[in-house]
């Protein structure tokens, strides 16, 4: 992919007369990489985290005899014919270009980017919290890695970068085609994202780099691998060849980025303190957890006039909650979201995205039912269950600086959560779904504390999780 646009780079380069335009360009290209969309750091002030480069429907470009005003390549894709076997269900097999936020279920239907940018403003604290708790909570590949829930007893690790990956998606389609695992990749959106989720992982590694792929057999089927086969390191990753023999690539080729030609400025040198200062800096240190320069000033005791919400930290240690969330993977024949709010919200389906309430979204990744890789899985598979996190923290500070909640401590949480944390499961056409009907849902609240780094090239430290069992008990998928 990289390799064909940096094709075209170097024609487009080629079209311009020698000369410092053309000079400029071509060493550019020379450095060029397939940008990442950061869909979890603070964007520039007044600007959504959709960035228009992405958002506008036209774009003017340089072209050898003067500026010209093109289709936004990265706003839709325009599909040269659309297959009624490919895209099988209606309306998909009628839009001729990738929609986002669909204005409607017909082949009349255009895009609403600008309700995806607000959806995505408003779930962003979530996903900067849930990155930044990956970074600094999971040291193990397969538990940071992956979705699938695998144990019933560790409540610690029950989001993974898999999780994250696909509320964006769910998100950033809102019903178009990013929401369904089937036709995300049409979207050019799908690369920048994918990107990001690759650069989460290179910086990730660079911090645990003794931990990689474990022998795992598979949960869900591909073209080429059933349903319980084994694989590991070295197990090949079909259709990606390796060279011109036929080989193809494994986990153990390319376990560093560098091996594909290309880096991250993030990763630095492979300093793991520098790597950690640049997490701190992008997700950290505005993060819920109250600011590590903040925490400390508290833990000195020294009088800050900045702090406004004193009641955050007890002996040095910061309180941290998150909604644990399990399902079936397929329950409902489609991607499908879990919505959590702290606090009244509109109970209308379209407002939920976007309610000043919600604290973040659980959004769970499928094909549509009657897609092709659909039919293949509900065959084969036994089901799978999923997982992901939902983290509290960030909006129960918003709570105690707002007054509605006195203060962090266990006890008041627990009976505030028990009043006001609800959730919501909704389908992307609108449809919503009783908790009580979908299959295995679990939601369970648990907390540890941390305790603040000494620096800013560390992270804060974990303690144990513990369940609070008081507040999702007995109700609808509670436990
Ligand atoms: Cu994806």
């Amino acid at each position: 992919m990289q390799q064909i646009l940096y094709q075209h780079i170097v024609e487009a380069v080629n079209e311009f007369p020698a000369g410092a335009i053309r000079q400029r360009y071509a060493s550019a290209a020379l450095s060029w990489r397939h940008p990442y969309w950061d869909w979890a750091a603070e964007p520039p002030a007044g600007e959504s985290v959709l960035p228009t480069s992405i958002t506008s429907q036209t774009i003017t470009v340089t072209m050898p005899n003067g500026t010209a005003t093109i289709a936004n390549p990265l706003y839709s894709y325009h599909f040269q014919w659309v297959d009624v076997a490919d895209f099988y269900y209606s309306p998909f097999a009628e839009w001729n270009y990738t929609m986002r936020a669909p204005s409607d279920w017909s082949s009349s239907a255009y895009s609403e980017d600008n309700l995806v940018a607000q959806a995505l403003d408003n779930g962003r604290i979530s996903f900067r919290d849930r990155l930044y708790n990956l970074f600094t909570s999971y040291n193990n590949f397969t538990q940071f890695g992956n979705e699938a829930w695998m144990s019933t007893s560790d409540v610690s690790n029950t989001d993974s970068l898999e999780a994250l990956h696909d509320v964006i998606h769910s998100i950033t389609g809102s019903r178009g085609h990013m929401t369904y695992l089937d036709y995300s990749a049409f979207d050019p959106l799908f690369w920048l994202h994918h990107t990001m989720i690759d650069r989460s992982f290179a910086l990730w590694q660079t911090i645990y780099n003794d931990s990689y792929v474990e022998p795992m057999a598979a949960l869900d089927p591909t073209f080429t691998v059933k349903v319980g086969t084994v694989l590991d390191v070295d197990t090949p990753l079909v259709p990606f060849h390796s060279n011109a023999n036929g080989d193809f690539w494994t986990s153990t080729k390319v376990r560093s980025v560098r091996s594909l030609g290309y880096t991250y400025t993030d990763l630095g040198n492979d300093s793991i303190d520098a790597v950690k200062a640049n997490v701190n800096k992008l997700y950290g240190t505005s993060a819920g957890i109250g600011g590590l320069s903040r925490l400390k000033r508290e833990t000195t005791g020294e009088a800050d006039p900045d702090i406004d919400a004193p009641k955050e930290v007890v002996n040095g240690k910061h309180q941290q909650y998150l909604a644990n969330i399990v399902s079936q993977k397929l329950a409902l024949n489609g991607s499908y979201a879990i919505y959590v709010f702290l606090g009244s919200f509109d109970d209308t389906p379209a407002a939920w995205p976007l309610s000043p309430n919600l604290v973040g979204t659980h959004g769970v990744f499928a094909g549509l039912s009657t897609s092709s890789s659909a039919r293949v899985r509900n065959k084969e598979g036994p089901g799978i269950t999923v997982t992901g996190s939902v983290p509290l923290t960030s909006s129960l500070l918003a709570k105690v600086q707002s007054g509605e909640l006195p203060c962090m401590d266990v006890p008041t949480v627990t009976a505030y959560l028990n009043q006001s944390l609800h959730w919501r499961v909704g389908m992307y056409d609108g449809t919503t779904v009783s908790p009580e009907d979908l299959e295995d849902l679990m939601i369970t609240v648990v907390s540890a504390e941390i305790e603040p780094a000494d620096s800013v090239h560390q992270f804060p430290k974990w303690g144990d999780f513990t369940v609070l069992t008081n507040v999702t008990e007995g109700k609808p998928g509670g436990c």
